[in-house]
């Protein structure tokens, strides 16, 4: 990147096209039971919400290629999915039923897709300097630096294979001058797709393309387009920008600027947390040491095995304690380097915790922070060529950061699917044992 003074989709300081991937995962949650159960490899397989395995309540999150031949689809319901997609157990008994015809339901394990997840995006991040993570399975990345327009789709091609070869799960990819053809082009030849689009080709690119595929024409607004007599993004690019502000005021005038293929989004980084944590209130104050203690050591124990599968180190380790009615206090050690080393925070925790041995609290936190990201480097403090902590050198604070305070991870407009559940981005406060 030459800085900011570039705008993405034009050329930069140098005569050069911004070159920006937009990476998504293939019927994601599916693709990740497939890798840990790889007969269902080449089968309908459903991962609902809400769903017990032989129960029929829930909803379907997402269901692989094989099973969306059946009509099964994302937000349906179990029971419909059930009814165009019988389970393979039912064909067992029922000899009317062909095996060949039904599917393999399982329940949503997100921690686990979680981990998968970073293990892409570890990929993605070796891949180029600005990544922004948009979703559990979905990033961008600005390569501009990287590669070179002559070159992309080789370049693409091998992010697309080391995500396969090295995490076992497949990505659709597409290549393009600015995020938002970026994304219409990986999602355009889905499963395992690369699509590139070239600049000076974007708008020749869009042009067959139905209008509800720009980004920001939701099916209300695809409907007013067509009355209109705009049904393609080649209708929406050639329609008259005056009338279409008119009509959808400002907005008007931005998808007008995206049909067309203009889109001067810069990609920023995002997707990195400050800091990681998990809290959890018990059903009724208490002042029994030992029970705040068992709390604190299982939320330890998450937050650094949350941190580990993020490649995360930490400097800081911090417990909040509630007293009631409201009173929130926080205590944090720094360390005198990044550690990953998860007995130390259960250790550290549970000694900050001390302090309010005798007190009644109504929820319990744990907190890492001052985080870095050194992927292969992970360390523990015994590894870490300083002095060791808690009792050491370790500076202990009142503590200045809170847990509630910090910054609130941005909304983003940017996805269609739900964000990634980084409730760890802060604010510290909304996570809980029930995330588990
Ligand atoms: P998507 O990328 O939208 O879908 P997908 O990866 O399953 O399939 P595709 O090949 O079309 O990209 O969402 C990523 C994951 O988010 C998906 O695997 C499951 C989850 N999800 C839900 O839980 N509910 C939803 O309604 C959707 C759309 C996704
Ligand atoms: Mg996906």
């Amino acid at each position: 990147m030459t800085g900011g003074s570039r705008l993405p989709g034009t050329p930069d300081g140098d005569g050069r096209d911004a070159i920006v991937l937009h990476v998504d995962m293939d019927c994601f949650y599916a693709a990740c039971e497939r890798r840990r159960e790889p007969e269902l490899r080449g089968e309908p397989v459903v991962v609902g919400m809400g769903y017990d395995p032989g129960e029929s309540h829930g909803a379907v999150a997402t269901a692989s290629y094989e099973a969306r031949e059946y009509g099964v689809e994302s937000a349906q319901a179990i029971g419909e999915a059930l009814d165009r997609l019988p389970r393979r157990a039912a064909a067992e008994t029922d000899p009317d039923l062909d095996p060949a015809a039904t599917g393999h339901y399982r329940p949503v394990d997100i921690d686990y897709y979680e981990s998968v997840g970073e293990e892409v995006k570890e990929i993605l991040h070796d891949s180029a300097d600005v990544v922004r993570e948009v979703s559990i399975d979905e990033a961008y990345l600005d390569v501009t630096d990287r590669t070179a327009w002559t070159v992309a789709e080789g370049f693409a091609r091998h992010v697309k294979n080391r995500i396969d070869r090295e995490v076992g799960v497949t990505a659709s990819v597409g290549v393009a001058p600015n995020m938002s053809a970026a994304k219409i082009a990986s999602d355009h030849d889905k499963p395992d797709g690369l699509v590139v689009v070239e600049p000076g080709e974007v708008r020749s690119f869009l042009a067959p393309l139905d209008a509800g595929e720009i980004h920001g024409v939701g099916p209300v607004t695809a409907r007013e387009l067509r009355e209109l007599g705009i049904e393609t993004a080649g209708d929406l690019a050639g329609a008259d920008p005056d009338a279409l502000e008119a009509r959808f005021g400002e907005r008007g005038a931005e998808l007008y600027r995206r049909a067309r293929g203009e889109d001067d989004r810069e990609v920023t980084p995002r997707g990195r947390p400050k800091s990681l944590s998990r809290e959890s209130a018990f059903t009724e104050a208490t002042d029994d040491p030992d029970r705040k203690r068992e709390r604190v050591r299982t939320l330890a124990e998450a937050v650094a095995d949350r941190a580990r599968r993020k490649g995360a180190l930490y400097r800081t380790i911090a417990i909040k304690a509630v007293t009631p009615p409201f009173d929130v206090n926080t205590r944090a050690t720094s360390l005198p380097g990044p550690v990953d080393d998860p007995e130390l925070v259960e250790e550290v925790a549970v000694e900050l915790l001390g302090e309010f041995d005798d007190e009644s609290v109504r929820k319990v936190g744990v907190r890492v922070s001052n985080l870095s990201f050194a992927a292969g480097e992970q360390t523990s403090l015994g590894g870490w060529d300083g002095q060791s902590a808690p009792d050491g050198d370790a500076e202990r604070t009142g503590v200045a950061d809170s847990f509630d305070a910090s910054d609130p991870p941005e909304l983003d407009d940017d996805s269609n699917g739900p964000t990634d559940a980084e409730t760890d981005a802060d604010p510290a406060g909304q996570s809980s044992l029930a995330d588990f």
